[in-house]
């Protein structure tokens, strides 16, 4: 579990939530007593439309497993993504990323392209996260990988490797017939240190038969994740919401992490963060009658913190949830915003309407004008900067 601070201090929106015919009443004080949220419960916030009182929950979780001196904190990384390729095997209908190896739109990158892809940018020099995330490609296997942070790492050695969902760590144990314990191991030494959260897509076994059926299964997602864990690499969640899933659906996935999050207890890693994503539409087979409102968007930031009492951060990613519907899910219970993302592929190939690239500047400024205080941090959430508003 997070370690539980002072409570915040008691104001006019501790008066709203605790009248006596507020519904969501009884969820407050639980959150204040630091007890479990129930899965009926984490419905019934979801059930309800009273944003306000949603959003004074949330903030509440966030800020009782926050220190005091940090709670007005919102936390950054000067990230770079690179996708190595866009070949990939998995037949995901929400996809517009993956194409076939004879398609003119496929590309591959060597080692060499990915150097000088790197070199070309600005900001190498101050940069602080690689997010490494690929298709599935027979001719990248462990031995493309094992030698690409080998020499990202030479090159750039203040550069963190956050790389490999677990998808792609299953993907490569199985072209080279090990264990995924295996490969973890080969990266690690190679130089990867955390994992990001994708390819858990929605948990529920109705709908991954509906989106991913040649995937691996939510449980296999979450045992690799749990080996990472045990190997004393942090990792993070994701949730692809917008898809066709239920909030019920919704709800469950983050009860199957807060399991796993209580079985990696005394492991040296665990999940950092918890993602929820919006799916976009173009070039897939996802009917757009499925997108989330806003108010869907600020539930699962709010759901989320509250339900996962066990993972210290939750993150809006701004190429998914946009930038003006991030900005306030700080007040939903987000604490973090991923980054400055130069080059994310995956999103924009689906048509997201956010860019690729927010630049230092505009993204301190959307975090002071939130009244919050932006922090850069690493990929494991030390902090190297805080910026306090002008
Ligand atoms: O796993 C695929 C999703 C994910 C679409 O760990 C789509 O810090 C929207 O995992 N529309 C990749 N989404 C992104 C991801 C991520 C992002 C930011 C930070 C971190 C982190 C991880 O994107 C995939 C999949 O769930 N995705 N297609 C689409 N059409």
């Amino acid at each position: 579990m997070v370690t539980t601070f002072e409570k915040p201090a008691d104001s006019i929106t501790e008066n709203y939530i605790t009248q006596k015919n507020n519904p969501l009443r009884p969820i407050y004080h639980k959150i204040l007593e630091g007890e479990r949220i129930t899965e009926a419960e984490g419905l019934e916030i979801y059930d309800s439309n009273d944003l306000l009182s949603i959003g004074i929950l949330a903030d509440t979780a966030r800020k009782l497993r926050t220190p005091e001196a940090e709670r007005n904190y919102v936390y950054w990384v000067h990230n770079f993504h690179i996708n190595p390729t866009n070949i990939c095997e998995a037949n995901c209908t929400f996809c517009s990323y993956k194409k076939g190896p004879k398609s003119p739109f496929a590309y591959v990158m060597d080692v060499d392209a990915v150097l000088e892809m790197v070199h070309k940018y600005p900001g190498k020099d101050t940069l602080s996260e690689f997010h490494i995330v690929s298709g599935l490609y027979e001719k990248q296997g462990l031995e493309y990988y094992t030698s690409l942070f080998k020499a990202l790492s030479k090159e750039f050695p203040h550069v963190h490797i956050k790389a490999m969902t677990a998808v792609e760590m299953d993907y490569m144990a199985k072209l080279d017939g090990i264990p995924v314990k295996q490969v973890i191991g080969e990266l690690q030494k190679a130089g990867l240190k955390s994992m990001p959260g994708g390819g858990a897509e929605v948990f529920s076994e109705r709908m991954r038969a509906e989106v991913c059926l040649d995937k691996i299964s939510a449980t296999e997602w979450l045992q690799i994740h749990g080996i990472a864990h045990e190997m004393g690499i942090n990792t993070n969640a994701t949730l692809l919401a917008g898809i066709g899933e239920t909030p019920a659906e919704r709800i469950d996935h983050m009860i199957r992490l807060r399991d796993q999050q209580d079985r990696s207890k005394e492991a040296s890693g665990g999940f950092m963060t918890f993602i929820p994503l919006n799916c976009y539409y173009e070039g897939n087979k996802i009917d757009p009658s499925n997108a989330l409102t806003g108010i869907e968007n600020l539930k699962n930031f709010a759901v989320s913190r509250i339900l996962l009492d066990n993972v210290p951060h939750i993150k809006a990613f701004w190429v998914h949830i946009g930038e003006k519907m991030s900005q306030v899910g700080l007040n939903f219970g987000v604490d973090d915003l991923d980054g400055t993302v130069v080059q994310e592929q995956v999103a924009n190939n689906a048509g997201t309407a956010a860019g690729q690239h927010l630049t230092q500047a505009q993204l301190l400024n959307f975090i002071w004008k939130a009244g919050r205080t932006p922090v850069e941090r690493d990929s494991i959430y030390n902090i190297k900067k805080i910026y306090p508003r002008p």
